[in-house]
């Protein structure tokens, strides 16, 4: 083990107990490792302070939306505090580190086997929200301020196509005239949320498929993991992540679009896990836009993967040449398909029927 490792599982009082420490998990955003010490399993990460410029924040919020779940009796992310009773620690060379519980007898799926395990997995995020619905939302920080704004996610790519740093535009024409033709669908969302025809929840706004614990064993839901971004937010970006990456037939990276297919059964299982766990508590509106909010939850993505390859990939972490390219890619079939198996167009949503949904609400 080097020397900053050795410091920084010090600060947690893990330093002479540590066995094995190693990467681990498939994020693309902060550094994760596994640590086995002789008293158990330990999920050490460094948090990607370069996205997360409070780690401060987002180390509370974890804290305290852990802490009322556990309160209900429930799994959750564990903190491990350190040696000074912090919930994380900056080393001597301006890193930040934290320390988990590794979920035991759990593992993380980047491609779901079969439609249980979706419907286990909305049932996971549904009762994530269900749980924290009595929680003062409005004590949360708002630690990474417009991260759903889908409208200015597309300003940024219009940006960096403009600026087109790298040369690299030539080659995605077809995929920005993709995109480009969907421009007035962006604020479908955040005009409802603005609105107030939609409400503002604690929301995860981040629950892609690998950030769901399963058991080992059974493939039940334990619970959802990765709450860097917990926050106030829409409802709809919480179902939509998980349909983006659970419902696809194939990984987010697939370069044969071939095999990137949209699966309906699988789509049909989370939804009913979902609304079992949460459908009561949301309005006629959330629930009549959960389609709506799955496409435009993978076209906002696509549209971030463009961006950062536009821009040099300086966001996501890649592992080869086009490799938020071919993640783009993906995306974009993926919102081809829900369009027509979804019906899941902003098209479908005439003003008649608007207005009708909200006689609901
Ligand atoms: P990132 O923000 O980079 O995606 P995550 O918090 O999702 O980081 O962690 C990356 C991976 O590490 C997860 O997909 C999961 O496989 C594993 N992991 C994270 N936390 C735990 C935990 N407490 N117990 C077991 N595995 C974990
Ligand atoms: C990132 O951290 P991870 O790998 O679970 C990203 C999500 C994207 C996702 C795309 C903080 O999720 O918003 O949807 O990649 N997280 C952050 O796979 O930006
Ligand atoms: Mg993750």
């Amino acid at each position: 083990m080097d020397k900053q490792m050795k410091e920084v599982l010090d600060a947690f009082g893990l330093g002479d107990a540590c066995l094995d420490c190693y990467p681990f998990g498939n994020g693309h955003i902060n550094d994760t490792y596994c640590v086995e010490c002789a008293g158990g399993k330990y999920v050490l990460q460094r948090i990607n302070h370069k996205v997360f410029t409070k780690p401060l924040e987002v180390m509370e919020n974890i804290c305290r939306v852990t802490e009322h779940i556990r309160s209900k009796g429930q799994p959750t992310l564990n903190v491990v505090f350190t040696t000074e009773d912090k919930n994380c620690y900056n080393d001597s060379r301006g890193n930040w580190w934290r320390v988990y519980d590794f979920i035991a007898g759990s593992r993380t799926y980047e491609l779901i086997k079969n439609a249980d395990m979706m419907y286990e997995a909305g049932r996971a995020i549904g009762d994530f929200s269900r749980r924290l619905s009595d929680f003062p939302i409005g004590t949360l920080y708002e630690t990474s301020p417009h991260f759903h704004d889908t409208p200015a996610r597309f300003k940024a790519l219009k940006a960096a196509i403009k600026a087109d740093r790298f040369g690299r535009l030539k080659a995605c024409k077809k995929e920005i005239d993709f995109m480009m033709a969907r421009e007035h669908e962006v604020s479908f969302m955040t005009d409802l949320q603005k609105n107030g025809d939609i409400p503002t929840r604690v929301t995860i706004n981040d629950t892609k498929i690998n950030n769901v614990m399963f058991d080992e064993k059974t493939d039940k839901a334990v619970c959802v993991i990765d709450l860097d971004t917990v926050m106030p937010g829409i409802i709809g970006n919480d179902f939509g992540d998980a349909v983006r990456i659970g419902c696809c037939t194939a990984e987010e990276d697939e370069k044969d679009l071939s095999k990137v297919n949209f699966d309906m059964d699988y789509y049909n299982a989370f939804s009913k896990g979902f609304l079992e766990s949460c459908g009561e508590s949301l309005n006629a509106m959330e629930k009549a836009t959960l389609a709506m909010a799955s496409k435009l939850r993978t076209f906002e993505d696509g549209i971030r993967f463009m961006t950062d390859h536009l821009s040099g990939d300086v966001y996501f972490k890649i592992h080869r040449e086009n490799h938020n390219l071919d993640r783009c890619r993906t995306q974009l079939r993926m919102v081809e398909q829900m369009e027509e198996l979804l019906d899941a167009r902003k098209s479908a949503f005439t003003p008649k029927r608007i207005k009708s949904i909200k006689e609901t609400v």
